[in-house]
């Protein structure tokens, strides 16, 4: 037991929330660890073959499972970055892009486009959806943003005229 756990601990510290609220990230793939379950069964299995009893091996067997709940389900301690709109970048028709993937607090969008023709507003619900811009709002406009997801709704638009009618727009939600 002890050498299972010298094997694990310089793998990764345990950082980040508690499982319990780690638990809704599983399934998002852009986050993998290095090593799987069912090779850390087998080289406890052996570990523990040296006579010790079927109760000692089923509990070391448990310890490994809980240990490697912990590691998977805790929170990574960099957050993914997702390019918007793909390969073609922050551009039109952009609304679109978020549908169907997963995004965490503290996860990046990276907003790749020509600074001469496009910028990015970080806008409320309701400069999404009615394409206005709030007093205050922030605009970047550097052609090379990289921003931070806050936990919640995260609004952008372009604010060129036309740009966000045209779909140049993304709700995002960060849980
Ligand atoms: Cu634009």
């Amino acid at each position: 037991m002890g050498a299972t756990f010298l094997l694990l601990a310089p793998i990764q510290p345990l950082k980040g929330p508690p499982p319990s609220s780690a638990l809704k990230y599983q399934g998002i793939a852009s986050h993998s660890h290095n090593f799987s379950f069912p090779l850390l069964a087998i080289s406890t299995l052996e570990m523990s073959s040296e006579g010790r009893g079927s109760a000692g091996r089923a509990m070391l067997l448990i310890m490994v499972a809980v240990i490697y709940l912990l590691i998977q389900y805790s929170a990574p301690v960099h957050g993914a970055t997702y390019t918007v709109g793909g390969s073609a970048g922050w551009t039109f028709n952009s609304a679109n892009w978020p549908k169907g993937k997963r995004f965490r607090a503290g996860d990046v969008l990276a907003f790749n486009y020509d600074s001469k023709v496009h910028n990015v507003v970080a806008v409320n619900e309701g400069g999404y959806s009615s394409c206005t811009t709030p007093a205050g709002a922030k605009v970047y406009q550097s052609g090379k943003e990289q921003i931070k997801l806050v936990k919640g709704q995260n609004f952008f638009i372009c604010n060129y005229a036309g740009h966000c009618e045209s779909g140049m727009k993304i709700a995002v939600n960060a849980v």
